[in-house]
Parts: structure tokens; sequence; C-alpha cells
């Protein structure tokens, strides 16, 4: 018998059937974040990141246009297992420098949805709201009513471009707003910058599209890089905003408190909506968007949208940004480890932790939980690389490419 057989039964015996788990795994879409490739930086001659979001590091080989993005995108899918998508920000537009960011319209991604076809992958879309001139004094809570309108009209563009790609894509793009408006010190006034950007929302999603093609989300933060005291996109903000608007929630998992879990978040945002989005990231101390690991609250978050069955409710895309490393290789770790995680999960006997729990046996779910820790689950995981034809062995490739091509770039 060969080795996957004899896990298979080691599961079986715990009660969870691996067969089952690995054609599940397959077909969960995780969203894979474009601007790993580049730092953030994108194509509409930012000079720097701005908006309290920073990359550290000085890594060789990061991409500088459509070609080279692209290229190390379709690199990485070479060892990134099971059905993936890829999500953009505005500022990865192709305008050949013709087009403002409240000018972009569906043409400018003509070619990041032929890229898609080509790799039969999903595209998520995201404006943007940093790095930009119009972004030094507040977006859509700026008090300057031009500056307002602005990122009004770029917030609209990008709505229908989503659309737009929704509908050629034949699946839903995501579409995430995201601001960076806050200030350092002590506000004197909280509730103005948040009315007006309140009424920026009203603004943007007075326009209606068809679910099918497009799905709202909006995602909070804490605080940004230099601006520590106030954020005016809070969780409170936009969870109130989405449950009255009937818009989704992102969560990411580094704009948080320290000690608060977005696995603990996740049923709580079930129950009240249809759908969530997530950016899963590693904060270190901060939201410092680490590559994510597969680590305890990696896999917490995974066991709890398969607990609860939300595989198709809950949206998966990655949000990080290392400079100081292979950025390729920092794909497909994370890529890799999100879905590690839910097949993790996928292999826990669910129901009967749950029995446990309801019978109010804490000793032997503890026990349990415990001894799914130990599990040969490595031994699935290959398996699973192994159907999806995907090598194990990547990072000699990745560093005949980084030689090749990244180490060519300057
Ligand atoms: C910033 C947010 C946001 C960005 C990306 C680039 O703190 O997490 O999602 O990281 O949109
Ligand atoms: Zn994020």
């Amino acid at each position: 018998m060969n080795r996957f057989e004899q896990v298979k039964e080691m599961y079986a015996r715990l009660g969870t059937d691996a067969e089952k788990a690995l054609a599940t795994l397959k077909n969960i879409p995780i969203s894979m974040h474009c601007w790993q490739g580049d730092d953030v930086i994108g194509f509409d001659n930012a000079e720097s990141l701005s908006g309290g979001i920073q990359t550290t590091g000085n890594y060789p080989g990061k991409a500088r246009d459509f070609e080279e993005l692209t290229a190390d995108m379709e690199f990485a899918f070479r060892f990134i297992a099971g059905k993936k998508r890829i999500n953009l920000h505005a500022s990865y537009a192709v305008t050949d420098g013709k087009a403002e960011r409240d000018r972009l319209e569906p043409k400018h991604f003509e070619k990041w949805l032929e890229f898609a076809k080509k790799n039969n992958v999903g595209i998520d879309m995201n404006p943007t709201f940093f790095s930009h001139p119009l972004a030094e004094n507040g977006t859509l809570s700026a008090a300057d009513e031009n500056v307002r309108a602005f990122w009004v009209r770029h917030a609209k563009a990008v709505r229908k471009i989503s659309a737009y790609i929704g509908e050629r894509q034949g699946s839903p793009c995501l579409c995430n707003v995201w601001i960076p408006d806050g200030m350092k010190d002590v506000p004197a006034d909280r509730i103005a910058p948040r009315a007006r950007l309140k009424k920026s929302l009203d603004e943007i999603y007075a326009v209606k599209y068809d679910k099918k093609y497009i799905v709202d989300s909006v995602e909070s933060k804490v605080f940004g890089i230099g601006l520590e005291s106030y954020t005016v996109g809070s969780f409170e903000f936009y969870m109130n905003y989405a449950a009255k608007n009937g818009i989704c929630c992102l969560l990411d998992n580094g704009h948080y408190h320290p000690t608060e879990m977005v696995s603990d978040k996740i049923s709580s945002m079930l129950l009240f909506n249809d759908k969530l989005a997530l950016h899963v990231t590693r904060p270190v101390r901060w939201d410092s968007d680490h590559v994510v690991l597969f680590e305890d609250e990696l896999k917490e978050i995974a066991k709890e949208i398969v607990f609860a069955g939300a595989e198709d409710r809950v949206l998966i895309g990655l949000d990080y940004f290392d400079a100081s490393i292979n950025r390729i290789a920092a794909w497909v770790v994370g890529m890799n480890n999100m879905r590690k995680a839910l097949l993790y999960a996928l292999l826990l006997p669910a129901e009967k932790m749950k029995k446990l729990q309801a019978e109010g046996n804490g000793t032997e779910l503890m026990v349990l939980g415990e001894e799914c820790k130990t599990m040969p689950f490595g031994d699935v995981w290959d398996e699973f690389l192994r159907r999806e034809g995907v090598e194990k062995d990547w990072l000699p490739e990745v560093k005949r490419y980084e030689k090749d091509v990244l180490s060519k770039r300057n």
C-alpha cells in the first residue's frame, strides 16, 4: 500500500475523508494580490508608496511594467496548486500614461482580462486611493470638495470596470474599497470626516450593478503609519455602513488590535451577511504585511470557514508585501499556505469536535484537537500537489528565474 493510502486510512479512523477533502480543496478560489510583485508601486508613475502602508526591503528584481509583472505571476502560478484568482489595483491599469484615475475605463484592463483568460483565473479589483498627489489630505473623506469628488469619480470608474470584468469572466469581481484617510494626532473633529465618507459611499453605491457581476466590499483599518491617532474608515464605521446598505465587509487580519482575532469575527459576520471578504496577511507587531505562513491564526481562519461550510461565501484574498525576499517565493509560499490551512481544516473531524463541544466535553475536545496536530498532514498535502501536477521542489526553479530574469532588472 502506498503512503497516501495508509494515511487515508489513518484519517478515516479519525473520522475524516481525505479524498473528499482533496476534492473540495481544489475548487476553493484564492485571490493572489498582484502587488507583491512590485512592492505596491503600480503602473501609474507613483514615485513611492503612500497612505500609511509601507514595504520594507530592497530585494532586487521587482517587476516594472505589465509584461514583467504578468511574467512573474505566470511563473509563480506554476508552483501554486488549486483554483486561483488575481487581485488587482486600479493603479495597475494599462494606460500608457494617458488616463488619470478618475478617467479609467474597462479598456485599460483588457490586457489583464486576456492574461486572466489565458491562465484560467478570475479577477478581483480595488480602487487605489493612495500613492497619488490628491491623496495627501484625505480621499473619500476629504474636506476639499474637489478632492472628494475626484475620488468619488475614481471609485465609480473602478466599479464600472469591475462589473464589466465580472460580466466578461462569468464570475463576480470583488471591488474592494480601502482608503487611508486618518490623522497622525488627536483629531478635533471625528464625526465630520466620517460623515463625508458616508456621503461619498452613498454617491458611489447609488449606481447599481447586477450582483452577478460585482461584489462590493469595504475594508476597515485601525491605524496607518503617520496616521496613528484616527482612522476615518474604522471597523464600526464600515460594519454599520455595510449592514445598512447591503454591502460586503472585508476583514484584513492586520487591521485589528493585536489580541483581536479575525478568526473569531467570521461566524458573526456570516450570520448577518450573505458574503464576507478577507485579506489574509501576517501582521508582526503591527500591520506589517509579512508573507502568510502556516501558523495558528491562519489555521483558525480556515477552520472557521470550513466548519461553517462557508467555502463559497467567504471570498479569500491575500494582502501582503515583503520587499526583502524573492517576490515570487513570497507569492508561492503565501498562496500555498492559505490552501494548506484550508486542507488542514478540511481534515479535522468537524462533526465529532462540534458534538464534543455541545456535550460540554472539554477534555476529549482538547485531546482530539491535539491528536489532529500530529497527524501526517504533509502526506495529504503532497498528494494534492502531485494530483495538481505542481512541483514540490520549486525553489531551485525560482532561483534559476531569479538569476536569468529578475537579476537583470534594475
Ligand atoms: C492597507 C490595506 C489595503 C492595501 C492593499 C494594497 O492597510 O490592507 O488592502 O494593503 O489594498
Ligand atoms: Zn488589506
